[in-house]
């Protein structure tokens, strides 16, 4: 029975601590505020009060944190705790840049990392459907399938070497999909607002037609319904139009949309939706916010 310190009980980790659970395994968790991962106790997980105490004798360790920095910070202060050959699967998106820095980081303590963010948002989480999109040595296969498959419903290993940053690269094209989407409904919704036009008519016209998708109907369904609970917070997903728009300059690939969407977020944080559903972009369409 495998023993997994989970690094990071947001919106994502603490479903995912939740999943290794039912499928038996020893969970560990930390969380910068321990708040959030208190709750975690009456599922059977141990809150350690330090990422030092939660890796310490852990087969696998997971990171499931905001950003390449908040990763890098927690697996420094985590040095105690860790062991060489211990595996550290690092499912946080944190850019492409990110990665060689935080497989630096493991060389330097021994660890045997797999770059390996997923495709999904909360609710997939919580029904162990993500997508493991994951680059790692054969080596660290065995020990992270089970992991995977207790998170997941499906694991993509694209290549042997964590360093390469594969798993990182398709998740930034996938999750530039998904945030270029959801821009794009909220400005349909709020243009036909904005004319005068009940926004649900859009709504009605695309379902069922070529242009419907389960996504046009969960983002379309929040913003109608106006409930902006989070799956993927305003925050997060303006932190990842950064990354998409350094991977692609860095690529000689010109990104438009996703500059747009960044700007979109921005606006929206900056009127106080940051700790919202992404899809509270919507209210970027309006000079007054609450006009939305
Ligand atoms: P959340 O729900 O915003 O959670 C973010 C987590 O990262 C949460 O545990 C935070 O702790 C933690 N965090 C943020 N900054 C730091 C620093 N500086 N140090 C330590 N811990 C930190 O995000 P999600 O769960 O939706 O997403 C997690 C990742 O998956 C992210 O990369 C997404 O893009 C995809 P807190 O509770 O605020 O103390």
């Amino acid at each position: 029975m495998s023993v997994v310190a989970v690094l990071g009980t947001g919106l994502m980790g603490a479903p995912m601590a939740r999943n290794l659970l039912k499928s038996g395994m020893t969970v560990r968790v930390w969380n910068r505020t321990q708040a959030k991962a208190l709750p975690l106790e009456s599922d059977g997980a141990v809150v350690a009060g330090s990422p030092a105490e939660a890796v310490e004798g852990a087969d696998v360790i997971i990171t499931m944190l905001s950003d390449g920095d908040a990763v890098h910070d927690a697996i420094t202060s985590a040095a105690p705790g860790l062991r060489t050959g211990q595996v550290w699967a690092q499912m946080s998106t944190v850019g492409v840049a990110a990665v060689s820095r935080l497989a630096e980081l493991a060389g330097r303590h021994g660890l045997v990392l797999a770059d390996a963010p997923v495709q999904g948002t909360r609710q997939p989480a919580e029904q162990g459907a993500l997508i493991v999109l994951a680059a790692g040595p054969q080596a660290a296969r065995q020990a992270l399938d089970p992991v995977f498959a207790a998170v997941g419903r499906r694991t993509l290993w694209l290549d042997d070497d964590a360093a390469s940053g594969a798993g990182t690269k398709l998740k930034m094209a996938t999750v530039s999909y998904g945030i270029s989407m959801t821009a794009v409904v909220a400005e349909s919704l709020a243009l036909a607002k904005g004319l005068g036009v009940d926004p649900d008519l859009v709504r009605q016209v695309v379902t069922g037609g070529p242009m419907d998708s389960v996504y046009f109907q969960a983002k379309s369904a929040s913003i109608l319904g106006g409930d902006f609970t989070p799956s993927f917070t305003v925050h997060n997903a303006e932190k990842d139009t950064r990354l998409i728009t350094e991977a692609g300059a860095a690529a000689g690939v010109r990104l438009d949309l996703v500059a747009a969407a960044g700007d979109r977020f921005r606006r929206a944080e900056a009127a106080g939706h940051g700790d919202e559903d992404m899809s509270a972009t919507y209210f970027a369409s309006f000079d007054q916010p609450e006009a939305g």
